[in-house]
């Protein structure tokens, strides 16, 4: 029997599905391979008519025959399987269970229908096998069957072109001519009869059917001549797919691989009594075989070790050529998924390809971000660290722009490079995002670069600005605001200048350009205006400081000594007004060429009403100084309001007046020590009561060496004390300050004697200046710094105001 021991019971006689056996059937004979190049044999004919004889003689198959030492009954139970042996195509031969030759009325459920509609549904060839004797008779045995066979096939939608080859079994002399006439005849008549849907009305048998007939010699009688005639019988079994042969015009072949399954819904259906789809039919195994074959590869593909590999080196960092390995993979994959799919129904196989592909590309997919990602990072890295060093060469712009262009192409590159040819995907979002952090990057230098542009240009206008505003403010006269106007347009000018030259590699918009510029100036004016107001601040003692210079020394900046001929109230007054002129200098600032009239305003409140202010009461009811602003002058720009300003003069001229006081009263004093010679009476009496005394000295040389020493170093002691000076400022002072110096100079002294012995009477124009100065200074300080009650309470108190000289 050659290959044919693979014999495999597909149904048994119960109707149930053998799924192992038949998958172990495939498996074994490995039909799965076969595509559509696979035919599948089944016969049909009533018990005991030698079908399973005729199928091992034909197939080389090995089906259970019946022993024909033992007499007629049922061998074969169900539908069995086996391949044909040695016939090309892949051959399925299915040998069916015999029918019992009795009608058997409508019931679709009995096995016979229902085994017959299954080898209708899946067979390509059914062979019919008859006895000859039974042609053209009423009660033959095959009517039954064949009108079996065509009604079941009203139940397939669309039926596959199925060719039936009667097999006239025991035939007789009468040859083959004649008999299949009357054989085709029958076959019409029961057709006709076969009730048929309307759709089905008058389509001829030859729609469904191929009929062929073919006639054997008894096997049990001339078997030899059985033997020859099978012989032939299979040579139209080989190619028998093909365009002419047996079944070369079927329809709606399901590849090998679908065949299990098939056969099992299909038998599924038939068991439930329910028309049979074969399109539908053939579409659901196509879309579960497709799925199977999908799932198959995608499992294969997961587990794939190039994939596991790459997966695993794109989440540490960039794997170059990662678009092409990713492609070949999943190229690898659909191919595999193609070969096996591709006999199946095409829009199915294509839509499942298409879910492979993306099922493919989604498992593929995080390690693409991955890889985008490992790419952007790398490249802004790269980015930031290149932006830096063209710094060092190039303008701002200039770097930025070649930097991020060289980036950008970069990072196309990159991509390309990850691209999968099958997802077609878009890094546009990664793309942009770079984009972004690059400029986020770029503005973060360029505000930062901006920034200390703009604190250097701004340090340099202060610098340039704030020390010599200073000395302008300082020196308070008419020209003070005209010249701060023109120091500060000539240092902002130049400031802007440098400034807008250094922006110029930034290449900012024009207004942003305008608006640093503008803020630069702006920055210019507050470095004046808060110079002014600090200025402002401290205007009381500017006012002091200026009105005891100018008080206390004359033209030539000498200390000035009251002798008794200067004109106190003229230098007071002078030094008044002078003090008045850095008030009304400093009261505003003055950066527009705006005229006020500030001065004249004070001069009238301050000076002239304070001259006329016993005279006429009115003008002084009508105080100008009693606002918080002054006229024509914005309060921003206002640094002490006219309120401000009359309290100031008040302390200035409260803080002053001790100056002058004591001025007058060393005046008066110095008049006083001129006519110092006692009366004449008291020189007669000298002259008198002193003239033995006088006498004793001329007597004793000795008592005028005495006299002589003591006078010397009471000189000495004069001198060094500047006892005419202490009392300049009059007697309690000079006591005072006397007191102080005393013991030290006298000890001063002996020590010089001590030292230098016959130098006692050292020379003591050295020394004079020096104490003078100290004085000077002195004076100075007790006018400037000590505060007001202090000073007015030193007007009360001699020891109080000593104090700063005793420090
Ligand atoms: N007269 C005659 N008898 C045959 C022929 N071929 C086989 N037989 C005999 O018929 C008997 C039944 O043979 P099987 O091949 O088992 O018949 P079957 O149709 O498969 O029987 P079931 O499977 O039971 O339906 C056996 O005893 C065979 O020897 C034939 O060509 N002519
Ligand atoms: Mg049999």
């Amino acid at each position: 029997m050659g290959e044919g021991g693979c014999c495999v019971q597909l149904l048994d006689g119960d109707g149930v599905f053998n799924v192992a056996g038949i998958e172990h059937f495939m498996n074994s004979v490995k039909l799965a391979e076969c595509g559509l190049s696979y035919a599948v044999v089944s016969i049909m004919g009533p018990q005991s008519s030698g079908k399973s004889t005729l199928l091992n003689h034909l197939f080389g198959t090995n089906f259970r025959e019946m022993d024909a030492f033992r007499g007629r009954s049922q061998t074969t139970k169900g539908i069995w399987l086996a391949k044909c042996a040695n016939v090309e195509p892949f051959t399925v031969v299915m040998d069916l269970e015999g029918t019992d030759g009795r009608e058997r009325g409508e019931d679709d459920t009995a096995f016979e229908k229902q085994s017959a509609l299954f080898a209708l549904a899946i067979s390509d060839i059914v062979l019919i096998n008859m006895w000859c004797h039974d042609i053209g008779r009423e009660q033959a045995a095959n009517k039954p069957l064949l009108k079996t066979v065509f009604q079941v096939m009203m139940r397939l939608f669309s039926p596959r072109k199925t060719t039936l080859l009667f097999v006239i079994r025991d035939k007789t002399k009468t040859p083959l001519e004649h008999l299949e006439p009357v054989l085709r005849e029958d076959i019409q008549k029961i057709w006709d009869n076969v009730p048929k849907p309307q759709a089905h009305k008058e389509t001829p048998l030859s729609e469904f059917f191929n009929v062929e007939v073919v006639a054997l010699s008894s096997f049990e009688e001339k078997e030899v001549l059985f033997r020859e005639q099978v012989a032939s019988l299979r040579q139209r079994f080989y190619h028998s797919i093909a365009p002419g042969g047996l079944a070369g015009d079927r329809r709606g072949v399901v590849p090998a691989s679908g065949f299990s399954f098939s056969a099992q819904q299909i038998w599924m259906v038939i068991k439930e009594n329910k028309d049979l789809d074969l399109p539908a039919h053939k579409v659901m195994v196509a879309t579960v075989r497709c799925e199977e074959i999908a799932n198959e590869k995608l499992a294969y593909t997961s587990a794939d070790k190039e994939w596991v590999q790459l997966e695993e080196a794109v989440q540490h960092d960039i794997v170059p050529g990662f678009g092409k390995k990713i492609t070949a993979i999943l190229d690898k994959c659909l191919a595999g998924y193609d070969i096996e799919a591709f006999y199946f129904e095409e829009a199915v196989r294509t839509s499942k390809r298409q879910q492979l592909e993306s099922k493919l590309l989604q498992l593929v997919s995080p390690a693409y971000q991955t890889m985008l990602g490992h790419i952007r990072s790398k490249v802004l890295d790269d980015f930031k660290e290149a932006f830096d060093k063209a710094l060092e060469k190039e303008g701002f712009a200039v770097a930025a722009l070649e930097c991020t262009q060289s980036s950008m192409f970069k990072f196309d590159r990159c991509c390309e490079d990850a691209a999968i040819e099958q997802a077609n995907w878009d890094p546009s979002k990664i793309r942009d995002k770079l984009q972004r952090d690059i400029d986020t990057h770029l503005a973060s230098v360029r505000t930062a670069k901006l920034s200390e542009l703009t604190a250097l240009f701004e340090g340099q206008l202060n610098k340039a600005l704030a020390e010599p505003v200073e000395a302008l403010l300082d020196a308070a006269s008419d020209n003070t605001w005209p010249a701060v106007r023109e120091l500060l347009q000539r240092e902002t000018e130049s400031a802007v200048s440098g400034f807008a030259s250094a922006l110029s590699t930034f290449a900012l918009d024009q207004a942003t350009v305008d608006k640093m510029l503008v803020k630069l100036k702006e920055y210019g004016k507050n470095v004046v205006e808060s110079k002014a107001r600090e200025e402002a601040g401290r205007v009381l003692i500017r006012m002091k400081d200026r009105f005891s210079t100018l008080f206390s020394r004359d033209a030539d900046s000498m200390p000035r000594i009251w002798t008794g001929k200067e004109d106190i109230k003229a230098i007071t007054k002078s030094a008044r007004s002078a003090s008045l002129k850095l008030l009304s200098v400093m009261a505003a600032i003055r950066l527009d060429e705006e005229t006020d009239k500030i001065e004249e305003t004070l001069l009238l409140a301050l000076v002239d009403a304070s001259s006329n202010g016993v005279k006429n009461r009115s003008i002084q009811s009508l105080d100008p100084l009693a606002s918080s602003s002054w006229q024509e002058v914005p309060s921003a720009k206002t640094l002490i309001s006219p309120v401000q300003c009359k309290n100031l003069w008040r302390q200035f001229k409260a803080e002053t007046e001790y100056t002058v006081t004591q001025a007058i009263a060393a005046q008066e004093a110095n008049k006083r020590n001129n006519s110092m010679l006692p009366p004449p009476w008291a020189i007669a009496a000298i002259l008198v009561l002193g003239f033995n005394e006088f006498m004793t000295l001329l007597r004793n040389p000795l008592y005028l060496g005495v006299i002589f020493v003591v006078f010397l170093v009471g000189k000495a002691i004069w001198v060094q004390l500047d006892i005419t000076g202490a009392f300049q400022n009059g007697a309690l002072p000079g006591l005072l300050s006397l007191s102080t110096k005393f013991l030290p100079t006298v000890m001063n002294i002996l020590k010089r004697l001590a030292e230098e012995g016959q130098q006692a009477a050292a020379p003591p124009s050295q020394s004079k200046p020096e104490l003078d100065s100290k004085v000077f200074r002195n004076s100075i300080r007790s006018n400037s710094t000590s505060d007001p009650s202090s000073n007015i309470s030193s007007t009360e108190d001699g020891d109080e105001y000593s104090s700063p000289l005793r420090k």
